[in-house]
């Protein structure tokens, strides 16, 4: 009967060492799932509906490079929320080129526990005024789910 509950023990033991990394690991999300990173999906629902994002996760941004048919996308990252807010990108920082996001797309990794703004620098803006290429992520400490 003790061995039989010690081995029950190991089991469940075995069993929660398996679980436990898994859980953990960081994980990778492509934006905008099918629809990728392009002009009129509502990426704000999108991280509503993917989020948390914990510390480690990476974002994936994938569009086609600029050609005759097709129109240019890009990531920025903006300063603060008055900028984000009114897709003002005079002092933005350039994440990805019109050409990076190509192929297996741009990776970015949220190393920091910051408010990221990112937004599509397109168009003077346009892509984020009347777009909707823009959201906010703040990826949060732990890299254990729940
Ligand atoms: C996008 O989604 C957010 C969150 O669900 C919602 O509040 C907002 O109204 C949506 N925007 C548009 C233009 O539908
Ligand atoms: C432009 O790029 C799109 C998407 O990659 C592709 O489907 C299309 O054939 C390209 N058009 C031209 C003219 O190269
Ligand atoms: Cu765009």
């Amino acid at each position: 009967m003790e061995a039989r509950m010690a081995t029950a023990a190991v089991l469940v033991l075995l069993a929660l060492v398996h679980v436990v990394p898994e859980a953990c690991r960081a994980e990778r999300f492509v934006v905008g799932d099918a629809a990728r990173w392009t002009w009129g999906y509502n990426y704000t629902d999108w991280v509503i509906r993917k989020g948390p994002f914990f510390q480690d996760d990476s974002l994936v941004f994938t569009y086609d490079p600029p050609n005759a048919t097709t129109h240019a996308h890009s990531v920025y990252m903006m300063r603060n929320l008055a900028d984000y807010q009114s897709c003002n990108l005079k002092t933005a920082k350039l994440v990805a080129g019109v050409t990076e996001g190509a192929g297996a797309g741009f990776e970015f990794v949220l190393k920091k526990r910051k408010m990221h703004y990112f937004v599509c620098g397109e168009r003077q803006g346009l892509h984020c005024t009347a777009g909707q290429m823009k959201f906010i992520v703040k990826p949060k400490s732990s890299v254990c789910r729940d």
